[in-house]
């Protein structure tokens, strides 16, 4: 493999579920042979955007909340990268909500790993949109973002995994990146992954998760059937995980990429064609 980058040591909490989202992501990479130069990772800002500096492949840290525009500019410029965004639930349902449901709309061959602990974590515990009305007197109702996902008419791969099932969790990321690798679409993966310093949810989330794969009458091609059950256990408290969603839908980068011009990353810019219009572009800015 390849080398790009040495990976330093985590440093969070013992016991913080993002090292288990961690293990899941290197074994998923890992079991699909995607080697270290091959894959970009772009993370948001919290405890969980961390999980970049850890893994020997390209990394980004991007701004609050805007992982999923950097993923989708880096996949249209470069469709063969293998392509994965990481963040918080602050990171990606608060500050980058919209981005979220545009992605879901656009459908790029991306990979996005939310990681879910309901709160935020590196600014000490205040509530995040899926945190419980009364947890630290917030006075809201959580989001559920899989049902914002369903109502979305582009989602094509919705799924949530939890890092107390770490075995399931390993089998999801190979899922989802199977579904990025072979120009399906999005692929988003909420993680439920506990912060144990300032909303330990371990206690509450295993009882509370309910794996959809034991039951064998639960359809994930059917949005409708879906949509109901989800709701179902919203209203018993009951966490859904596992592959909740799949459909198929053009991905973006089979749409919007112009066929004479090539994605950005892949272009010759010494082609007589290219190289005027680069060399203009680099005078205009140096004016
Ligand atoms: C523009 C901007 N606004 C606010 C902040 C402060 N801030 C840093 S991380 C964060 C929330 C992190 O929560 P989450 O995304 O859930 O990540 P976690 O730490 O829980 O993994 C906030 C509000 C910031 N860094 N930048
Ligand atoms: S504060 Fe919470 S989310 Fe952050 S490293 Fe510690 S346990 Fe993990
Ligand atoms: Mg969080």
């Amino acid at each position: 493999m390849t080398t790009t980058f040495t990976p330093s040591r985590p440093y969070w909490c013992a016991g913080c579920g993002d090292y288990g989202v961690l293990q899941a992501l290197e074994n998923g990479l890992r079991q699909l042979g995607i080697a270290a130069h091959e894959a970009l990772v772009v993370a948001g800002i919290g405890c969980s955007g961390s999980l970049q500096n850890n893994l020997s492949c390209y990394g980004y840290h991007t701004l609050h909340g805007r992982v999923l525009p950097s993923c989708t500019g880096a996949k249209l410029a470069n469709p063969e990268l293998t392509v994965i965004g990481v963040g918080g639930d602050g990171d990606g349902y608060a500050i980058g909500g919209g981005h979220f449901m545009h992605t879901l709309k656009r459908n790029p061959s991306i990979t996005y790993i939310v990681m879910n602990n309901a709160t935020y974590g590196l600014t000490k515990g205040q509530p995040s949109p899926t945190s419980l009305n009364g947890f630290e007197n917030n006075v809201e109702e959580d989001l559920d973002p899989v049902l914002l996902g369903l109502s979305m008419p582009g989602s094509t791969f919705l799924a949530r995994g939890y890092t107390g099932q770490p075995a399931q969790l390993t089998r999801l990321v190979v899922e989802a990146l199977r579904h990025a690798e072979a120009g399906k679409g999005f692929a988003y993966l909420e993680v439920l992954s506990p912060c144990v310093t300032y909303n330990d949810t371990y206690r509450e989330w295993r009882t509370a998760v309910f794996d959809v794969e034991q039951d064998a009458t639960y359809d994930p091609n059917d949005r409708a059937a879906v949509f109901a059950r989800l709701l179902q256990c919203r209203a018993e408290r009951r966490l859904p995980i596992g592959l909740l969603y799949r459909n198929e839908h053009p991905a973006l980068e089979s749409v919007a990429l112009r066929k004479d011009n090539g994605p950005a990353a892949l272009v010759d810019i010494d082609s007589a064609l290219l190289k005027p219009r680069y060399e203009k572009l680099m005078q205009s800015l140096m004016r």
